[in-house]
């Protein structure tokens, strides 16, 4: 092949994880990855939805689903989940550390501890449990690739978020390290950073309060989860030699985490 054919070839479809994956971005990119005729492990806390979700994607798509329901906050939850992976699961091509979220919008001097401490324990730790158990199978295999759903809120703060753009800060940080030490492992990372997307992330941010969450969207076309996961599964399946770094996508009337601009 001559250096001015495009190559082509994607990532044959193997196995995934998706973390958060009863709603939102995980639902959709535990979708859209089935579509495209991956395995794929959901996990979330809420095993009723994992286990609708597992019998929808087996009989829409064909593919074999596992369901793990466990908090990423409890690092011997995640151990003892995907520690002991059944045979055929154990090796992941891909993770998707996507469970995450807000709780509350308060400015510093206001906010509630229980709060900040959910939202580091699960963008930031959670994500660092699951990679850690994660990461060595794909060592081991010298391959596999890690999708970090980020957020705008991580290269950018916006008033009352302080503790949610730290948390998404360290996503970023945290990318960048990952993508440092295991280039050598032939280990790809990626990381997305989602402005506003509709999904429940504003009613949980909010604590179940519907109408200050639908007053998020207002005057705006917001992303939708399927948005997001198609970047997901177009970086997952670029060609080998290829990693997609970073990827940032916004509402087209979001111009930063600062203006939107509404109707
Ligand atoms: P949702 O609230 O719809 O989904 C969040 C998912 O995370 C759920 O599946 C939830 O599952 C899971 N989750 C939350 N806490 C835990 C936990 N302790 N243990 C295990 N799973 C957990 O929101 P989104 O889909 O919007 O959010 C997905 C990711 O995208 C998050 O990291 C969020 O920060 C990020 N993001 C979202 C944006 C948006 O505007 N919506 C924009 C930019 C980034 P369960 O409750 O069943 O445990
Ligand atoms: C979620 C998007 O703008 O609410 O990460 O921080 S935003």
């Amino acid at each position: 092949m001559d250096n001015k054919t495009v190559h082509i070839t994607g990532v044959t479809p193997g196995t995934a994880l998706v973390t958060g994956a009863t709603s939102g971005i995980g639902e959709a990119t535990a979708r859209a990855l089935a579509a495209a005729g991956w395995r794929v492990i959901v996990t979330g806390r809420r095993a009723e939805r994992l286990k609708s979700l597992k019998a929808e994607l087996k009989q829409t798509f064909g593919v074999d689903v596992l369901t793990l329901a466990f908090d990423v906050r409890d690092p011997h939850q995640v151990a003892a989940s995907l520690g002991a992976l059944p045979g055929a699961w154990r090796e992941i091509d891909l993770l998707v550390n996507n469970a995450g979220g807000a709780l509350g919008l308060e400015p510093i001097d206001e906010g509630d501890v229980g709060d900040w401490e959910q939202m580091i324990d699960t963008n930031v730790k959670g994500l660092l449990y699951v990679t850690r158990i994660v990461a060595p199978t794909m060592v081991e295999h010298g391959r596999g690739h890690i999708v970090n759903i980020g957020s705008i809120a991580g290269r950018q703060v916006y008033a009352n978020g302080a503790v949610y753009c730290a948390a998404k800060h360290a996503v970023n940080a945290l990318s960048q390290g990952m993508k440092i030490d295991l280039a050598r492992h032939g280990i790809r990372v990626t990381e997305i950073r989602p402005g506003m997307v509709e999904t429940e992330f504003s009613e949980v941010r909010f604590h179940g309060d519907e109408e200050r969450a639908a007053a998020v969207y207002e005057g705006i076309e917001p992303l939708v989860a399927e948005d997001v996961a198609e970047a997901v599964v177009w970086a997952a399946t670029r060609p080998p030699h290829v990693n997609i770094d970073e990827i940032a996508l916004t509402p087209r009337q979001q111009a930063n985490a600062y203006y939107t601009y509404r109707n």
